[in-house]
């Protein structure tokens, strides 16, 4: 077990993202609880993981799933009580493994008492908890756009002002250059911190100091100035873990955001490479195909920058993205393979990995037709270029490729009716392929990716230089191969990916021939010739 009370003992810690509506039900509503993550905790602590990320499971009308919070300090009755999640805490405490809430901090629901006071009157006291500026009926302030369709400005009739909204017009901004929300916002997380929650991730951070008049969103000028101060005044107190979720860091931001002093946050989740298959300059609907060597090339510099200067998050899923198998993988022909090569290739790197529920499995995306999907930033799009006239083959591509749905189906647990996840109806699909691939099958294979995951996990633990070691990228431009070294005090790594379905020829560098392999999802290699999506790590020391 990693010793937590040191400040950053999260250096060698691997997290697990959680969807608690698609994860585990247990009363048969057809959505996810607390109770069910505790059911299941044995389970993530077989796989080995040190942190739980759980996607919000505060009151909430659930308009954007949880990330629109009418009470930070109540748990949604969909999910539970206050006492599960002290059931949970202590349950996770015991098997060594943390609570990271998922704070949304730049909104709240407009549900949220703040907002209903809000928005009574100009001289309320929360009036200026939330954005506001003049305007008439059909002159919004400025033409901003919501990051979920249609204008960032919405009318309240009743003050005769327009409120600012990033995301739904359920979702009102919060006003970060009011002192007042900030101090509300302390309070809140210094009653977490005594709850025993040992980490925090923090929502669209980037986005807390806007500046509407000037179409300011993310990065505001204001931004670190207010989470050094959110920093010294909560997570500061304990020995914490947080992330922030920042759409618009580079490198430079992000050493600010991961500063080794630990005056902001420990550590930053970036979406440079995530970015990669969309058409340049266009959102993440508009498709386009992987640049492999591009993306080998962002991840270098991610590495090399931060190094000894910062802290990244690895990933490759989570709530928002669809399935990597899927996306970059393979996930008709070689599905278990390209799962292994994807984790192998992230693995190797430095920072903290993240999983997300049902990466493990080499779970995959889903392939419906509209009706069946549930979120509400894929409705909107649909219904957005339906209007401007694309054919709906193309629209309903981009959704199959990219629509967040992907992640949220429930959790498939064994080949039972509806995967394990309910005795009820489901609130969003299953995805049929689950009477052949669940957890059950995966734990009673021991080739399964499962297990491939579970030993990733324990030779970060068990070799320091995964966690400290630099990074070399070798053989830049092969388009197809991915090999890395990393070195730490005498001990190397070289890591070695094929990223595709073909056969490719590679020799092994002169003084790596006879060195020891940690884990390969395949045998040979070693002789010059990986076959499709092999992967491996060699290591050897004094070198
Ligand atoms: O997402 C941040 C965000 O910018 C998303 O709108 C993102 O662009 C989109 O999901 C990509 O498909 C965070 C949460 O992770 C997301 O689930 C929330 O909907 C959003 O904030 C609003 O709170």
């Amino acid at each position: 077990m990693l010793d937590k009370t040191k400040k950053d003992w999260w250096k060698s810690a691997v997290a697990y993202q959680i969807y608690p509506k698609s994860f585990q039900d247990t009363t048969g509503s057809g959505t996810g609880d607390l109770q069910g993550i505790i059911r299941r905790l044995d389970y993530l602590k077989t796989l080995g993981v040190d942190v739980l990320w759980l996607s919000p499971v505060f009151a909430s009308p659930q308009v954007d799933n949880g990330y629109d919070i009418s009470d930070y300090r109540a748990i949604d009755p969909m999910f539970g009580t206050l006492e599960d999640m002290r059931e949970l805490i202590a349950e996770g405490k015991k098997r060594g493994i943390g609570i990271m809430l998922d704070l949304v901090l730049n909104h709240s629901s407009n549900q949220h008492h703040w907002f209903l006071e809000a928005k009574k009157s100009k001289d309320n006291p929360y009036h200026d908890y939330y954005v506001w500026r003049d305007g008439t009926p059909d002159t919004p302030p400025n033409d901003m756009k919501a990051c979920f369709g249609g204008s960032a400005w919405e009318w309240v009739p009743e003050v005769g002002q327009y409120y600012f909204h990033q995301f739904a017009p359920e979702q009102p901004d919060l006003n970060w250059e009011n002192p007042a929300v900030r101090r509300e916002i302390y309070d809140m997380i210094l009653w977490w911190m005594e709850q025993g929650v040992e980490g925090f991730r923090l929502d669209v951070i980037d986005q807390i100091a806007k500046e509407p008049d000037k179409g300011i969103t993310g990065n505001g000028p204001r931004l670190h100035e207010f989470l050094r101060e959110l920093s010294a005044n909560t997570f500061q107190k304990g020995c914490l873990v947080t992330v922030g979720e920042a759409w618009g860091a580079d490198t430079e931001r992000a050493k600010l955001y991961s500063a080794p002093d630990g005056s902001e946050l420990s550590m930053v989740f970036q979406f440079e490479q995530m970015m990669l298959d969309q058409q340049k300059g266009k959102g993440k609907w508009d498709l386009a195909s992987l640049p492999f060597v591009e993306m080998k090339k962002s991840y270098a510099k991610w590495q090399k920058e931060l190094h000894g200067a910062g802290w990244n998050s690895l990933f490759l899923n989570n709530h928002d993205l669809p399935r990597i198998v899927s996306r970059w993988g393979d996930d008709t022909g070689y599905r278990e393979m390209s799962a292994k090569a994807l984790a192998t290739m992230l693995h190797g790197m430095q920072g903290m990995p993240y999983i997300y529920q049902g990466e493990e499995l080499g779970m995959t995306n889903v392939c419906w037709p509209i009706e069946k999907y549930r979120d509400l930033e894929t409705l909107n799009m649909y219904h957005e270029r339906k209007a401007q006239g694309v054919p709906e083959e193309e629209i309903m591509r981009s959704i199959h490729v990219k629509g967040r749905d992907n992640a949220r189906t429930p959790m498939q647990w064994d080949d039972s009716t509806h995967a394990g996840f309910t005795t009820g109806t489901p609130w969003i699909d299953v995805n049929e392929n689950y009477h052949s691939i669940h957890a059950k099958a995966a734990l009673e294979n021991p080739d399964s990716v499962f297990y491939y995951y579970q030993k990733l996990i324990a030779l970060r633990k068990q070799y320091p230089v995964f966690v400290f070691g630099d990074f070399r990228l070798l053989e830049e431009n092969h388009p197809q191969l991915f090999v890395y070294e990393r070195s730490f005090e005498g001990e190397k790594l070289l890591i070695v990916c094929n990223m595709s379905g073909q056969e490719v020829s590679y020799a092994l560098p002169q003084d790596w021939q006879d060195s020891e392999v940690l884990i390969a999802n395949a045998e040979g290699g070693l002789n010059g010739i990986f076959s499709p999506w092999q992967a491996m790590v060699l290591h050897k020391k004094n070198a």
